[in-house]
Formats: C-alpha cells, structure tokens, sequence
C-alpha cells in the first residue's frame, strides 16, 4: 500500500508490511493523513497487444498497492494527452504519469506541472527536452539497443535473409509512429547496426503507427511498389502481424518467402514467431507497474530517484519462443 505522508524512518522501502505498520499511526502530519497516492496517468492509447498489457499491468498494480488512479486514453493523439495532463494538475493530484506519444512539444505543459509542485514520471516513452528539471524520472526500455538487435540478427543471419539470392537483403521498413520515442530509436539503431554489411539495404520505409491495420495497408503499398522483398522489419509486433496477412494475401508465405523481425514479444507476436511466419523478435517488456508505482511512491515522498530506470530486455528465436510461450504473461 502506497501512502502520502509517512515519517522519514517509514520511507526505506515500498515493502507492504513496513508501510502498514509505519501508516497506521496517527503520526501522519500535515496533507491528508495515510491517504493513498492519487496518481493521473495519461496513456498513449489502446494501439497495440503491447499497449492493452502495459495498460493492464498499470491498473492491476495501482489497485494492488492501493494507489488512487486516475486514467486516460489519448487515443494516439498529443492535444488529448495535453489535456489530461491539464485537467491532472486542476484535479492536483499527487503525483502525474505519462507516456508521450510523440517526443517533442511538452514543455508547456511540463513548466504547468512543475509550478504547481507536481511531480512527472515520464513511462515507456521519453520526450525531447533541454529542461530535465521537468521530469523527475524516466521508466522504460532502450528503444536504440532493441533496434541494434534487430539488425545484429539480421547481419548475423544475412545469407538466409537473402531470399531473392541476388546478393542483396533487401528490407522493407514499417516504422511505429511518427515522432515517437521507439520509432524515432528503433530505425536509429537499425540503420547504424546493418550499416557493417553493405548487402543489406533499407529499400522502403513508411509509418504503420504501432497498429495491426497501418501494417497491413503499408505492406500492401510495398509488395505493389517494391521488387524483390526479402526481409521486413517492423517497429512493433502488430504492425508485423498486419504485414503476415498482407504476404498471404498476396500469395506468399511469411517468414519464409519474405522473412520477418519485429519488437515486443506480445502473446500474438510470440505465436506467429513459433509457428515461423515470424523470424525474429525483440522483447520490448510492457509490465511496468510495479517499478512506476514504486518511482511514484518515491517521488511524492521527495525522496531521490535515478534520472532513468532501464528495463531489462531479451530476444527470441523460433525455439526460444516455444519454450517461452506457454508462460508468456502478456
Ligand atoms: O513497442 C508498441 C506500442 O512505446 C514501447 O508502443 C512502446 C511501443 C510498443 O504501440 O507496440
């Protein structure tokens, strides 16, 4: 149970046991006593199997740890995001969670947050800002290291890659949304990682906005204007599982006419990934509750946090996925 105001002595740790016995007194001071944290998170949306598991794992874990959550779904776009956060710092609550769609354009809105003595946890996603004072923290992945996997697997695997057999790798980008944080790292990291062979070339590239739906359409686009796919990469499972049914469509096998690498490692990647109509997956982890609340905890109490909190992160094969998934959470 996460609490407002406890003494010093109370706030070594997030540990239930430690934070009942010390909240349960009277000795709670100023500000509302053992009320619990209210917190106002502002989702990017519901765009993808990662997203509805990030979304999940947030209120699963607020309820858990009695943390008072006020949620909101942008629907992908920043002026809904800008709001929420707004109508956060009238409502003033404690403390003010956010995972920015795109990366710029936030200090307004920050410098809001800021005067009014409230706390921001930056999520998943960061923004693109010279002013670090108007975050306390940023949670989340590595987005530049997951694109670098990509690409180490890709020229590690280069010769199979090679469909076509021409000598050349020809890929087929489809980027997350433009703007954002992943998007903007994982084509980042990609491209400086396939830069080492020189057989390997991004012939195409196009947003399919981290949805099942924006893949599909941007693969279809490419089998009609590209010659000789071989390889596509995706910034997300979804937008991967979108171009799986654009291949078939057109009569083609995934993963093996055209091979496949996404991000994520949600349960319906994971799946395509064991029955081989995906080639690759980096794991991007969602499950970011239980380390947010305990920033968020640690933040409303004005204790130091680090300025960035990395999740740890793996990759899979086919095998590895097939041993993995039968005890996938998400
Ligand atoms: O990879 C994608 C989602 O920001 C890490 O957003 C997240 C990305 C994730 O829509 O599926």
């Amino acid at each position: 149970m996460l609490k407002k105001s406890l003494v010093a002595a109370c706030a070594i740790s997030l540990g239930t046991i430690s934070l009942t016995a010390c909240g349960s007194s009277s000795d709670s001071g100023s500000g509302g006593g053992d009320d619990p944290i209210t917190m106002g998170f502002a989702q990017v949306g519901a765009e993808s199997g990662w997203r509805t598991a990030n979304t999940k794992n947030i209120k699963e874990t607020a309820e858990k740890e009695d943390v008072n959550l006020k949620f909101s779904d942008a629907q992908q776009k920043q002026e809904n995001q800008i709001k929420a956060i707004r109508s956060y710092i009238q409502q003033k609550v404690d403390v003010i969670a956010f995972s920015p769609v795109v990366e710029t354009g936030w200090d307004t809105v920050l410098l809001e947050a800021k005067r009014a003595n409230i706390p921001v946890i930056l999520t998943d996603r960061s923004v693109d800002t010279k002013d670090t004072t108007l975050y306390k923290t940023f949670l989340g992945s590595d987005f530049i290291k997951e694109g670098e996997k990509a690409g180490e697997w890709l020229v590690d695997n280069a010769k199979e890659a090679d469909v076509n057999g021409d000598g050349s790798v020809n890929v087929v980008q489809i980027e997350g949304t433009t703007g954002a944080a992943p998007a903007i790292d994982r084509g980042k990291g990609f491209a400086d990682t396939i830069k080492s062979d020189p057989n390997i070339k991004v012939i195409a590239s196009q947003t399919g906005d981290f949805t099942r739906d924006g893949g599909k359409k941007v693969m279809e686009s490419f089998l009609k204007s590209q010659k000789d796919i071989d390889v596509v990469f995706a910034h997300n499972d979804d937008e991967g599982l979108g171009a799986i049914e654009a291949i078939k469509a057109a009569g083609k096998k995934p993963g093996e006419d055209i091979k496949i690498i996404t991000v994520d490692a949600v349960k319906d990647g994971m799946t395509a990934l064991s029955k081989g109509e995906i080639n690759f997956i980096v794991e991007c982890n969602p499950l970011l509750g239980p380390q947010l609340m305990d920033l968020a905890d640690k933040v409303v109490k004005g204790d130091k946090v680090p300025e960035r909190v990395v999740t740890n992160e793996g990759t899979f094969t086919q095998e590895q996925a097939i041993k993995a998934l039968p005890d996938r959470q998400y």
